[in-house]
């Protein structure tokens, strides 16, 4: 049984998780990650939508298709998150809770990596969990979503 429906969105590049680089970003693949989203999205109550693209029109795309279909969104923008005023956009203008996930500590590497357009608009931002990012930031959007419902319900809605 499900009670609310979130897009788990990945930007680019992260279609190569699991295949370089696994001292910064583990071992697991994409459809690994997907899976473990899945399965706690199932534990939670949560109806998963995973995605991923390379391009920044596509991700916008979804993201406009999601505003009436979705309750919440967990998103990984990869190197978008720090150059996309266009992603940053398109994020603010859906009324729905954004978490911010980062599989490595972004603060600990480069500087170009330590500013986000997205943390401003984001409910929560993980980062430096590795690929467990994902199933934290779904336990809280289902925190989050519950007690949404929680108010609606007092006021009558
Ligand atoms: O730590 C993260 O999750 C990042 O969002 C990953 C992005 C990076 O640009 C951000 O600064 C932090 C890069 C995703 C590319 O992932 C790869 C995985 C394996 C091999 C090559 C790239």
């Amino acid at each position: 049984m499900t009670f609310a429906s979130v897009l788990v969105l990945n930007g680019p590049n992260l279609n190569l998780l699991g295949t370089r680089e696994p001292t910064i970003y583990g071992s697991e693949t994409l459809a690994d990650v997907a899976e473990r989203c899945r399965q706690a999205g199932e534990r939670l109550g949560l109806a998963i939508d995973f995605r991923q693209s390379n391009a920044e029109h596509q991700l916008i795309d979804w993201l406009h298709d999601a505003r009436e279909r979705v309750h919440g969104i967990v998103i990984n923008p990869a190197a978008y998150t720090h150059t996309s005023v266009a992603l940053a956009d398109a994020l603010k203008a859906i009324d729905k809770p954004v978490i911010e996930v980062h599989i490595s500590n972004v603060h600990k590497r480069e500087a170009f990596r330590h500013h986000s357009y997205v943390s401003p608009i984001a409910e929560a931002i993980i980062v430096g969990c590795g690929t467990q990012g994902y199933v934290l930031a779904l336990e809280r959007m289902a925190e989050l979503l519950k007690a949404n419902e929680q108010r609606k319900r007092e006021a009558g809605q």
